[in-house]
């Protein structure tokens, strides 16, 4: 039976920074190479809160934002082989198709196949969107659009997982806590023994200190601006906190006098540029690594000495925390399963896609760390 157009409850954003509005959405079915998907559960990211401000070079608008969720296959087009109708999974914006010069370098997670298109809210095959209202397109945010009951995706953008896997916690494993984990265990690949800081404590930041720990890091030193952050943070593996407030020196000086000169791996966890040099300047002469997790507004630029790259500290960057998201949500999923990695714990509110305006207000609260919808 040929697959009918949709009409379901998504949180559009019209504007930019204009509250979002719950409305009656037609979603298309899905073409070659596409996959309909119930969306159950959607949690909220600091980067949608980010598109949505209007900062994001790529935010269009019209659009339906989310990208950390989980839901069930409802339809797929002509050519998909990989999923069926019925299966659990996890939209991922970062797509991995397993066969263009990225995926097949070895080197990267970052996907060619399909990024042109979701970096300006289409899809590949017709360059169209499978939003609309009265017949004017909504733009697709990412790959994923979740904020809806039901989302259209491509199919390199679906990692099916262990159907007995929990949806409602599980679709943080959609960006924050991969993002965080990834950091540490593929991106900056920590030793036992290491020195680490954190920049930012919210999900990704605690996510990177769970992955510290996991991986044998020695002191895993927490720097927020909110020092309610540190008793939340202790629960996942953070043993030290700073506060930059508390004192009158840069904070990448405190760190380098706290550390006998500067520890071995930093991670920028806020979207700062003026952190992120701190988060460089704060690492060990001769080898000290610092990636970049957060992500920075339009305009937005680094910047430090040459000197300190000369004499050896290394800048990196992460997207989804390197992990190939086909290949590896699905194992995560199954870590969680097997309580190797903690998801509940960031889970701090719990809304209805309804209530969804009220959430992006918890974020601004330092108590928030994940607030999941259920649509
Ligand atoms: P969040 O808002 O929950 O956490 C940010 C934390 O930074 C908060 O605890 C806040 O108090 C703290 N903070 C703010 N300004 C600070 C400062 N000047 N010094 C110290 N601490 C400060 O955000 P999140 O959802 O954890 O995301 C963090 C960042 O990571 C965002 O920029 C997000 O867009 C980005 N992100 C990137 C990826 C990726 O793949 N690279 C994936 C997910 C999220
Ligand atoms: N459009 C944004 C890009 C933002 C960005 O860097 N996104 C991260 C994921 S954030 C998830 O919360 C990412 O994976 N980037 C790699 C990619 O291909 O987009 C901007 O600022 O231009
Ligand atoms: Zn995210």
């Amino acid at each position: 039976t040929e697959a009918q157009v949709i009409t379901c409850k998504a949180a559009v954003a019209w504007e930019a920074n204009k509250p979002l509005a719950i409305e009656d959405v037609l979603v298309a079915p899905p073409q070659a190479g596409e996959v309909r998907i119930k969306i159950l559960f959607t949690a909220l990211c600091h980067t949608d809160a980010y598109t949505w401000s209007g900062k994001d070079p790529e935010g269009l608008f019209p659009c339906i934002l989310g990208h950390e969720a989980a839901g069930i296959v409802e339809s797929v087009g002509e050519g998909v082989t990989e999923v069926q109708p019925g299966d659990h999974v996890i939209p991922c914006y970062q797509a991995e198709c397993r066969e263009c010069k990225f995926c097949k370098s070895g080197k990267t997670n970052l996907c060619g196949k399909v990024r042109a298109a979701t970096g300006v809210g289409i899809m590949m095959n017709d360059r169209k969107s499978r939003f609309s209202i009265n017949g004017k397109p909504i733009y697709h945010f990412m790959g994923t659009s979740t904020f809806s009951q039901y989302t259209v995706v491509h199919d390199v953008s679906v990692a099916k997982i262990d159907p007995k896997a929990p949806l409602e916690k599980v679709c943080l494993l959609g960006c924050g806590v991969a993002t965080g984990l990834g950091a540490v265990w593929n991106t900056a690949k920590v030793e036992a023994g290491s020195i680490v800081a954190i920049f930012g404590l919210g999900t990704v930041g605690l996510a990177v200190a769970e992955g510290a720990k996991t991986a044998g890091a020695s002191r895993i030193i927490g720097i927020d601006i909110d020092s309610k952050k540190f008793d939340v943070a202790k629960n996942f593996g953070v043993t030290e906190f700073v506060n930059p407030k508390d004192y009158e020196k840069p904070i990448q000086q405190v760190l380098v006098d706290l550390t006998d000169g500067g520890v071995d791996y930093s991670f920028e966890c806020i979207g700062n540029v003026s952190v992120m040099r701190a988060a460089l300047e704060c690492c060990h002469k001769g080898w000290g690594t610092s990636v970049i997790v957060g992500v920075a507004a339009s305009g937005q630029e680094i910047s430090t000495r040459p000197f300190q790259l000369v004499t050896g500290r290394v800048w990196k960057g992460t997207a989804f925390g390197g992990f190939k998201s086909r290949s590896q949500v699905p194992w995560l999923v199954d870590k969680y399963m097997k309580k190797e990695i903690k998801v509940d714990e960031y889970i701090t509110h719990n809304l209805t896609l309804g209530e969804i305006n009220k959430g992006f207000d918890f974020m601004h609260e330092g108590s928030c760390l994940r607030c999941v919808l259920d649509t």
